[in-house]
């Protein structure tokens, strides 16, 4: 199955303030020059009930939303991924196996847990569900089906709070009226170019002649797309490696542009990161911070060891380091401090030799 968590960062928005579920809640990446410059992240509902989504200007969206009591926020990614992480392990508990893809998104083998049936799989499907809203208070969209191509698309069809369950014997039938664009690897510019050839649906391009759409797309991406269009995929669900990187952030007891004042709130940081990854047998090369101003305005510094160190005191400093810099280079006032560490190895023990496992950073 594959779990989405519906209009996601939206919805964590109406988490922390309940009060705004109601209103139409846009949440945006400013870009900081001009008041209203910058795009939409996403919106909850209400407000694409008005036509705000994903990736239009946020001056478009004030627009649409004229004259309502719409809310605009700015994106709070740590706060997304603290969430994040707590529901994908619950995901995790009710799995075989375990794939993530991005930030609000699960792919979940449940084959033994069901023993292959589809209404044991509808019934653990309710079940995320359920568990998803008991213990995170948010809603998300679930596909049943015999693979994650399927899967995938069928989580999109029934959406907010939706589950579908497409079967091996509805796969053809459940895919044949959709649109190409719904699979993926279709983009904007595939479904142009088959457009031309006569393909709209995936039934078109699953009848479409194999020998014609070799000759327009080459073999690799003829048989992926014949494949597709017939709800062939036999990829597997895999875990992904461990984490990139591990951050905290906190909200200072007030805003300041104090060095000692912001490093006392960092160092616990530090030390809780520090606690994590020791029990891991972690070092890490990369130390970074976040400074959040009172305008909102983000802000990263980072810094690369050239060796691994695990060492908390070396850590502290090379955040103090980065905190003292960024003061000193420019005039932002701080709301909010982060601490984080990346570029992990594994510290093998007695040995001197370290294995790195970091894995490709998939945002
Ligand atoms: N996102 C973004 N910009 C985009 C698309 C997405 O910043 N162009 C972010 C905000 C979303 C999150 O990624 O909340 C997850 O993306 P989804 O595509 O899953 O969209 P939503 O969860 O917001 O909505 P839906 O209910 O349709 O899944
Ligand atoms: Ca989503
Ligand atoms: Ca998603």
């Amino acid at each position: 199955m594959l779990v989405d968590l519906d209009y996601f960062f939206a919805q964590c928005e109406e988490l922390r303030n309940p009060s705004i579920r109601d209103k139409p809640v846009v949440v945006c990446v400013y870009s900081g020059r001009t008041e209203d410059s910058g795009a939409v992240s996403t919106a909850n509902y209400v407000a694409r009930a008005y036509g705000v989504k994903s990736g239009i200007p946020i001056f478009l969206a004030k627009k649409k939303l004229e004259n309502t009591n719409a809310v605009f926020l700015p994106v709070d990614y740590e706060f997304y991924e603290e969430i994040s992480g707590k529901v994908m392990n619950i995901l995790k508990s009710l799995a075989d196996h375990f794939e993530q893809v991005g930030i609000d998104e699960a792919y979940l083998d449940v084959t033994q847990k069901t023993g292959g049936s589809f209404e044991e799989g509808r019934k653990l499907a309710e079940r995320v569900r359920s568990e998803v809203l008991r213990q995170e208070r948010l809603t998300c969209s679930i596909g049943v089906a015999p693979n994650k191509l399927v899967a995938k698309i069928s989580a999109d069809t029934k959406k907010p709070d939706g589950l579908t369950v497409v079967t091996p014997d509805q796969v053809t039938v459940f895919l044949g009226p959709l649109p190409v664009s719904r699979l993926i690897g279709v983009g904007a510019k595939t479904r142009e170019r088959m457009q031309v050839l006569g393909i709209n649906t995936i039934f078109d391009l699953s009848s479409y002649d194999m020998q014609k759409l070799i000759a327009f797309f080459g073999k690799t991406l003829a048989t992926y797309f014949h494949n597709a269009s017939l709800g062939i995929d036999d990829e597997p669900v895999e875990e992904r490696g461990e984490a990139t990187s591990i951050s905290r952030i906190a909200t200072l007891k007030h805003d300041s542009r104090e060095l000692s004042f912001i490093v006392e709130r960092t160092d616990q940081l530090c030390g809780e990161i520090h606690a994590t990854i020791a029990k891991d047998g972690l070092a890490f090369k990369t130390v970074g911070i976040i400074v959040i101003a009172t305008d909102m305005s983000i802000h990263t510094r980072s810094k690369t060891f050239e060796n691994p160190t695990d060492n908390l005191e070396a850590f502290k400093e090379a955040v103090k380091e980065l905190l003292e810099r960024f003061l000193d280079q420019t005039d932002f006032e701080a709301r909010r401090v982060g601490v984080k560490v990346a570029s992990f190895v594994r510290q093998e023990k007695n040995q001197t030799q370290l294995t790195s496992f970091i894995n490709e950073n998939k945002d």
